[in-house]
């Protein structure tokens, strides 16, 4: 399809507490990996945008970051920009993780579901305080029998700030299809806002900085992931075709350096090994990946740690 055959475009944001899906939902809208996915919490930092075309309606989705109660600068920089992400959307999503939903009904759920339901809940209170309206989509049905999710469905339509509900699983792409043509039926009239064959919109060295930083969240354990992040240094375009990419990956702690190395730098090894081969596939010719390890006890209270991805760092 062309651009000319665009006759709406807008922005759709997606809200949600951390781990609700936003990311997978983000991804199989847009038909692409945009934005990176794991099954940790406060995978996304900062919003990020992804292109749909569906009909003639151009939707541009925003994936946010998780929102939750946040007390460290990185983690408010984070809720405030998925707040912002939302403020000039044409349509907002809120997306919820309805298997904590199901379980907390039949009463086991976890602890992690209980905090989840709580964010759900904040999100529903700050959506009334700035009387926005939503759709909500209750993700993950692929978990339980659907049946189960009627009760919360009756419970949160009565919280009175959605117009649609749809039951969704970003995973395995059922019940998508309506909801992304609710959204493009939410599209002002207008032309293109991106060119047809565009998918994200995120600088190419943004982006394989995430994929490096998502083999990291899915290789380490427990806080770390949450304290390290990863720059490009460089980027150089070979004349063979090939790309070579330097990556530093920061962390707060020399205990941290000695993991993500790993024994006899197993680990660093592997990590390089995966990111490697995903980013190959992204921009579909050689690449190679150069990964460094730096102790910065500062990051987390560096401003250019902030703008380099966009967030605000006096929040
Ligand atoms: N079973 C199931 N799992 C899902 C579904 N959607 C997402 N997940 C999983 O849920 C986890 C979190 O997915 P993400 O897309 O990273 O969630 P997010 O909302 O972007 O998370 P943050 O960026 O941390 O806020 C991953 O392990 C996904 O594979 C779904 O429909 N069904
Ligand atoms: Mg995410």
């Amino acid at each position: 399809m062309t651009e000319t055959e665009i006759t709406r475009a807008g922005f759709a944001a997606i809200i949600g507490a951390p781990n609700a899906g936003k990311s997978t939902l983000t991804n199989r809208l847009v038909g692409a990996k945009v934005a990176i996915v794991t099954h940790k919490v406060q995978t996304t930092r900062f919003p990020v945008r992804g292109v749909a075309q569906v009909g003639d309606a151009q939707i541009v989705l925003v994936d946010t970051p998780g929102i939750f109660v946040a007390k460290r600068r990185l983690d408010r920089a984070m809720v405030k920009a998925a707040w912002s992400g939302a403020a000039d959307a044409d349509a907002i999503v809120h997306l919820i993780d309805s298997s904590a939903w199901v379980a907390d009904k039949a009463g086991n759920a976890t602890g992690a579901q209980k905090m989840s339901i709580a964010d759900d809940l904040r999100v529903i209170e700050q959506l009334k305080l700035t009387e926005k309206r939503a759709f909500l989509a209750l993700n993950k049905i692929d978990l339980f029998p659907h049946d189960q999710v009627l009760p919360v469905m009756g419970e949160l339509n009565d919280t009175g700030v959605y117009d649609e509900i749809f039951m969704i699983s970003a995973e395995n792409g059922d019940g998508v299809g309506r909801l992304s043509a609710a959204l493009a039926d939410r599209m002002p009239a207008g032309t293109a806002l991106y060119p047809p064959d565009q998918t994200a919109d995120l600088p190419m060295r943004l982006l394989a900085a995430e994929v490096t930083r998502e083999k990291l969240l899915l290789r380490m354990h427990q806080e770390l992931p949450y304290q390290l992040m990863v720059e490009t240094e460089s980027w150089e375009e070979r004349k063979d075709g090939s790309v070579r990419v330097q990556q530093v990956i920061i962390v707060g702690r020399d205990g941290h350096k000695a993991m993500v190395l790993g024994k006899n730098g197993a680990s660093i090894k592997e990590i390089g090994r995966m990111a490697r081969k995903e980013l190959i596939e992204m921009l579909d010719r050689p690449v190679h990946l150069f990964l460094f390890v730096k102790v910065d006890e500062k990051w987390q209270e560096r401003r250019d740690s902030y703008s380099g991805i966009g967030l605000e760092f006096d929040v």
